[in-house]
């Protein structure tokens, strides 16, 4: 039998990734709906050769869906998700509005689906994207060596933002390269040719939202609040492709050819790693448009006995988001 599907924010940079990540995936889908705010409402959507019309979230009927990707901001996820769920969806919901609930799970599909099957309200979270590929990285580690310390820098890309910042990038490079001033409208400053150190809003302790999601989510995946978890964030002018400088320490001594070697062997991830030009991943070079997590440069830190160095790169849009909630969505279709 096949599932019916409803895409929220489908008309989003996440949510047109939903629909071409279950289109090549063969999600076994039978009715798809597209939903996303009235101002889209009867705009048209090409999905494997049918034309699909946008429909009004605010005017839909949830009754019949099975499963529900949401990915149109948390607001709009409070108000909706607890309504489709009633009705007797599945809700995997990409914004943060229920990631810290204790009873919602919160999922990487690699590390974690043990965790699906407890979703007293029907709805599951996909994690915010740098942790989603953190922990596709550190989760072997973390099995094999307890995780102590996490020490991160980020280098994220405008699409994690949504379109109106990648349009934002575009519109401020055009404008610098023919000799007009950038005018900031999404971000607080310019973002072409600059870095940005702030994601999400200030909060009381001097962090970022952006950065205290990598705290909370980190020990709620892995299931261990005594890991310490350091980030700094910062928006980087990329298009697709967060990428992650970390620094770990671990309870256990692992030294970076042991973590090699166990990493190679990780699910959905890929290594890259050789000491020369090239042999690293990059946002343009592997993640972009691709689903794997990309590891290079492996090291062993020379200022700490127990301590490991490494670069992550993942497209912030697929597995960051689309990619994990159609691999949690399978999960919960073959629970039937
Ligand atoms: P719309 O096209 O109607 O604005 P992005 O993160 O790329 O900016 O995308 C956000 C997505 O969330 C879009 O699909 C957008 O639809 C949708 N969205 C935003 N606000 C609402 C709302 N109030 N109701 C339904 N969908 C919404
Ligand atoms: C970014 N990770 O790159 C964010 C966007 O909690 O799902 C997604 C915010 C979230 O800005």
């Amino acid at each position: 039998t096949s599932c019916n599907v409803a895409v929220v924010g489908a008309t989003g940079a996440v949510g047109e990734t939903m629909l071409k990540v279950l289109a090549e995936r063969k999600f076994p889908i039978g009715k798809l709906h597209v939903l996303a705010s009235e101002r889209s409402a009867g705009e048209k959507i090409e999905f494997e050769g049918q034309t699909l019309v946008v429909e009004d979230l605010a005017a839909f009927d949830p009754k019949g869906v099975d499963i529900a990707l949401f990915s149109a901001g948390g607001s709009v996820s409070k108000e909706y998700a607890p309504k489709f769920a009633a009705a007797g969806a599945v809700v995997i919901d990409n914004s943060s509005a229920f990631r810290y609930q204790d009873d919602v799970p919160l999922v990487v599909s690699e590390v974690n689906p043990e965790a699906l099957k407890n979703r007293p309200l029907g709805i599951v979270a996909n994690p915010n994207c740098s942790t989603m590929q953190l922990m596709v990285a550190l989760a072997p580690i973390h099995r094999q060596a307890k995780l102590e310390r996490i020490n991160i820098a980020t280098y994220q890309s405008v699409s994690g933002t949504g379109k109106r910042a990648m349009e934002e990038l575009g519109r401020q490079t055009a404008a610098l390269l023919s000799f007009q001033e950038a005018q900031p409208e999404i971000y607080p400053v310019q973002i072409a040719f600059n870095v940005i150190p702030h994601g999400g809003d200030f909060t009381d302790n001097g962090y970022t939202t952006e950065e205290m999601k990598l705290v909370w989510e980190t020990r709620k995946i892995l299931g261990d609040d005594s890991i310490g978890v350091n980030a700094t964030v910062v928006r980087v002018p990329v298009f697709y492709g967060h990428s992650e400088a970390v620094h770990i320490e671990t309870r256990d001594k692992l030294s970076a050819a042991d973590a090699r070697a166990l990493l190679e062997k990780a699910p959905g991830l890929v290594v890259v790693d050789e000491a020369k030009g090239g042999g690293y991943p990059t946002p343009v070079t592997h993640a972009s448009g691709e689903d794997p997590v990309f590891v290079g440069r492996v090291r062993d830190d020379i200022s700490h006995p127990r301590g490991l160095s490494l670069w992550v790169v993942a497209d912030n849009i697929r597995k960051g988001a689309a990619t994990n909630a159609v691999q949690l969505a399978e999960l919960v279709w073959a629970e039937r």
